[in-house]
């Protein structure tokens, strides 16, 4: 098991133009274990995104974590779930216009915890995405993201 400690804001005073990563929503397409996939969100060398606390979320195939309800991209019949805007770490995810984040699905474990995707943002105001994350043969989920001015900044 990880020992993660909460990052800092990237940033403690803002610059103007500054952008968000709105994480919008994660589908369990096929899921990594038997049960259940305990997830997390880390970008890359600034800590914990998602849930704000470690460990990870327990998560079934078919689950759509939401993360901004207005946004909402779960595929019918899905089963919605709210991550609600205070689990995540937003200040973890503002970016300088152009900038780039990586961002890792993470699976915790006893034995060592799985990454079970990364994807590469740039910071393009008003650009919207859905990619697939799979692990081999193992596992297959979708993140939606989009990238906005920073409401917050
Ligand atoms: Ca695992
Ligand atoms: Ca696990």
């Amino acid at each position: 098991m990880l020992s993660l400690t909460q990052a800092a804001p990237a940033s403690a005073h803002r610059s103007s133009g500054e952008l968000l990563v709105r994480l919008t929503s994660l589908y369990a397409v096929k899921i990594s274990e038997s049960g259940h996939d305990e997830l997390y969100i880390l970008r890359s060398g600034n800590g914990l995104v998602w849930p704000s606390q470690y460990p990870g979320i327990s998560t079934a195939r078919n689950d759509c974590i939401v993360f901004d309800s207005s946004r909402a991209d779960c595929p019918p019949g899905s089963n919605v779930r709210l991550a609600g805007d205070q689990n995540v770490n937003w200040a973890n995810l503002t970016a300088a216009p152009n900038g780039q984040l990586t961002l890792e699905l993470k699976e915790e474990d006893l034995v060592g915890d799985d990454t079970l995707g990364t994807v590469r943002v740039t910071a393009i105001a008003g650009r919207s995405w859905n990619v697939t994350l799979t692990k081999s043969d193992d596992s297959e989920y979708r993140l939606a993201y989009s990238v906005i001015t920073n409401p917050w900044s």
